[in-house]
């Protein structure tokens, strides 16, 4: 959700181009996982050989780190610590930010009032900034505007208030150094360093010219996923992480944190796809585009809750594990849902294994009448199907859009666009069908088609003579062909494609370096947070529910896990999981090519412990060991001792130890990490519903 609002884009990445400086927080892009990875290895490696120094907070010294100038083995869950005090650090010791930036693209200058929420003119509501040239509040589009401040306190009609900059100076004073090498044992001579080195890297008031066109150029970039974000402080820390690069304005411009393509002006011949973020009312950014079914920004109105999600009152959540959660059926009751889930349609995942311990998992499985699954193999999950069909594989089907959105699947930076087509080399064997030809088909069996072609319509923007009709049914191939013209024009539809494959033209400057372009703001203070938590409250308490509130606040804190209250010595460790190189997620495991080169590897099916760790435990590499968490739960494995490891964790790659008799190869191979995660709402984070990944454990011999 933060890269949608403050990139427009599910994914970012360091501008591999112009970056000279960028600090990974828990991300492994450009060599191992993340997104379009190949891509990215690529621009990765030719950014380290011109000279990009890479900084890597990871408690693992793994794939990015193991490639970077510098691994800064953090303590597991403490991602945002580390950022507030590298922004306390820039504001408040060094004086370093870009004060242009702020002013321009973010809402620093917006007078934020005593009870948190922005100063609204008294006749549009539109916010306030404060002008020091003529020493007054004006509307912060008011074209008479001389300055926009973004320091000190000022009085409004009797109102005390503070530029949102101002309010987040303030706000980080508490993490200082210090207290941020307790919290993450990264020493503070250390902590202050990289935030200097981070700073100055940025070369605030410099400019790159481009093609022509003149940008500012800022080199540092910071980026994050899963490490950093796979916790129950997901939000804040995401929150904290992105703003560094917003103080230091490096963001979208040449050498920073670029989004993946949120801004799109189309194919030079019809203009499309076409996409570009645009201003609300109170000048924020509204992303071009978007993945999910409700967009990042702005959030939908707390209301009372009419599906099983909740998103209704989670309303900063992109999905949610209550369907299989012990809390789910309390919180529907409390919010008086008048259904439950009488039938469940699965495609391509295997939920028993992904989300967490499969106990729970099962409990909330066993409840659902009637499950469906699609899939290409039989696994953990078809096992509790009452049907399972068998879909193509991608090297048996014919799909019209395997890039697109190109905010998720395309790589950022300068160089091309392209949208491919992918093509069947191999025809499917027996009577199996391509998933969407079968949803369609449902579709148009249960009267339900005219819903889909419009949502199809507005999903890829169809305009006419493309544009589906909502009473006709169409197959598949004829809305790939729709579409496919939608974009290109009327010679490129399937068979163009089916012949020349993909397309390709130029990306400009102004949709990779976009932020100097458009006149949109993101937040240096979240208002609309703020703003939420007080409508949530307002429809919880309807139905007598308390929930834990603390995430709606305009600025980030860093908040413990669950693991990091946990008093007994005994759980002295902190366990997480990694994407491993050779896997993708739990569905590569049953392959006997990957299966044979997992056992060449000292790390795919074991359990890493820092060698020093293990050896005071008594526990030698190779031995077998139990992992037992502060919630009682229990997996074996075999120890692989490593220097590379935080000295308090123990790392456990990919997503293993599938137990399905479907699955002969991968069956009893690896650990199976997600055993140690519970699926409570005390192990969420109550802003996003983010699952914690981390459990707090201790380890012995087998
Ligand atoms: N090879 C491969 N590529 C993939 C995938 C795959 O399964 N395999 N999956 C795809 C998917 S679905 C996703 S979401 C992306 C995920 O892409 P990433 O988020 O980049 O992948 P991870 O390896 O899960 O996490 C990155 C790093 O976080 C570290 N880490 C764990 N806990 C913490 C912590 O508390 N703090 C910090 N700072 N670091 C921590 C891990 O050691 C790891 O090195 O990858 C995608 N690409
Ligand atoms: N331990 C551990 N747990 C994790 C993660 C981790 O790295 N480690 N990552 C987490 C993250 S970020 C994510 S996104 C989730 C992912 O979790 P899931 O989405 O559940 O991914 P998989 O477990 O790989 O299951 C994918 C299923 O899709 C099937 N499949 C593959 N290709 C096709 C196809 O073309 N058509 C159909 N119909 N089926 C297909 C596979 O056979 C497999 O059964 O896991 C999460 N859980
Ligand atoms: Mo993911």
């Amino acid at each position: 959700m933060i890269n949608g609002v403050t990139h427009a884009s599910w994914s970012s990445v360091p501008d591999y181009e112009y970056c000279n400086y960028a600090i990974y927080f828990g991300a492994s892009k450009g060599h191992a996982a993340g997104h379009v990875a190949n891509t990215n290895a690529q621009k990765a490696a030719d950014a380290r050989s011109r000279g990009m120094k890479m900084v890597v907070v990871d408690p693992m010294n793994n794939f990015a780190s193991n490639k970077a100038t510098e691994w800064l083995p953090i303590r597991v869950g403490t991602d945002g610590a580390l950022a507030l005090a590298m922004i306390n650090i820039l504001l408040n010791e060094l004086g370093i930010w870009d004060a242009q930036y702020i002013k321009k693209h973010t809402n620093g200058p917006y007078l934020i009032k005593s009870n948190g929420l922005f100063l609204r003119d008294g006749k549009t509501a539109k916010p306030m900034v404060w002008d020091s040239s003529v020493q007054c509040a004006k509307t912060f589009d008011d074209p008479t505007l001389n300055d926009f401040t973004i320091e000190g306190t000022y009085t409004v009609d009797g109102e005390t208030c503070k530029p949102g900059f101002q309010m987040l100076k303030d706000h980080v004073k508490k993490y200082s150094a210090e207290k941020a090498e307790e919290i993450t044992s990264i020493p503070a001579r250390t902590i202050r360093r990289i935030s200097r080195e981070f700073g100055e890297a940025a070369k605030i008031g410099s400019t790159i010219t481009i093609q022509g066109i003149q940008l500012p150029y800022r080199p540092a970039a910071v980026i994050y996923f899963r490490g950093a974000q796979g916790h129950k402080n997901s939000l804040h820390n995401s929150i904290a992480i992105d703003l560094l690069c917003q103080v230091v304005g490096a963001a979208d411009v040449p050498g920073g944190t670029l989004g993946f393509n949120p801004v799109c002006y189309g194919h030079p011949d019809t203009g499309r796809p076409r996409y570009v973020p645009k201003p609300d009312p109170d000048g924020m950014m509204l992303t071009g585009t978007w993945s999910n079914p409700h967009l990042p920004y702005p959030l939908d109105p707390a209301k009372a809750p009419t599906g099983m999600s909740l998103s209704q009152v989670f309303p900063m959540s992109m999905s949610s594990a209550f369907f299989v959660s012990p809390d789910g059926e309390g919180l529907w009751e409390k919010f008086k849902l008048p259904y439950r889930i009488e039938m469940m349609i699965n495609m391509g995942a295997n939920s028993i294994m992904s989300i967490g311990n499969p106990q729970q998992v099962a409990e909330g499985l066993k409840k659902i009448p009637f499950i469906a699954s699609f899939d290409l193999f039989l696994n953990e999950f078809t096992d509790f199907a009452d049907i399972v069909f068998p879909d193509l594989s991608y090297l048996e089907r014919f799909d019209f859009s395997p890039n697109y959105p190109f905010i998720f699947n395309h790589p950022a930076g300068m160089g091309e666009w392209c949208w491919p087509i992918r093509q069947p080399v191999v025809e499917p064997s027996y009577q199996r069908r391509y998933y969407v030809e079968v949803m369609i088909n449902l579709a148009n069996r249960l009267g339900i088609a005219p819903g889909l072609n419009m949502i199809i319509n507005a999903k890829y923007d169809m305009r006419e003579p493309y544009w589906l009709a909502p009473d006709k049914t169409y197959s598949y191939e004829e809305i790939c062909d729709r579409i496919l013209k939608n974009n290109f024009g009327a010679e490129r539809g399937v068979d163009w494609f089916k012949e020349h494959g993909l397309i390709k033209w130029t990306k400009r400057p102004e949709e990779v370096y976009w932020r100097p372009f458009l006149p949109v703001r993101v937040p240096i203070y979240y208002e609309y947070v703020k703003a939420a938590g007080e409508q949530v409250k307002k429809v919880a308490a309807q139905f007598g529910v308390e929930l834990d509130y603390s995430r709606y606040e305009g600025l980030p804190d860093w908040h413990p896990c669950p693991s990091h209250e946990v008093k007994s010595p005994e759980y002295d460790l902190w366990s997480f999981y990694y994407r491993d190189v050779l896997h993708t997620n739990s569905y590569t495991m049953e392959n006997p090519y990957l299966d044979e080169l997992s056992q060449m590897t000292p790390y795919t099916y074991a359990i890493s412990v820092n060698s020093e760790t293990a050896k005071k435990k008594g526990i030698r590499d190779g031995d077998l060991i139990w992992i037992e968490s502060s919630t009682g739960r229990k997996i074996k494995g075999k120890a692989n001792l490593t220097q590379g490891i935080n000295i308090e964790s123990v790392g456990i790659a990919a997503c293993a130890g599938h137990w399905s008799n479907n699955q002969p190869i991968a069956k009893g191979k690896g650990v199976f990490y997600n055993e140690l995660i519970e699926i409570d709402l005390e192990h969420m984070d109550p802003g996003n519903l983010n699952m914690d990944l981390c459990a707090k454990v201790k380890i012995y011999k087998a």
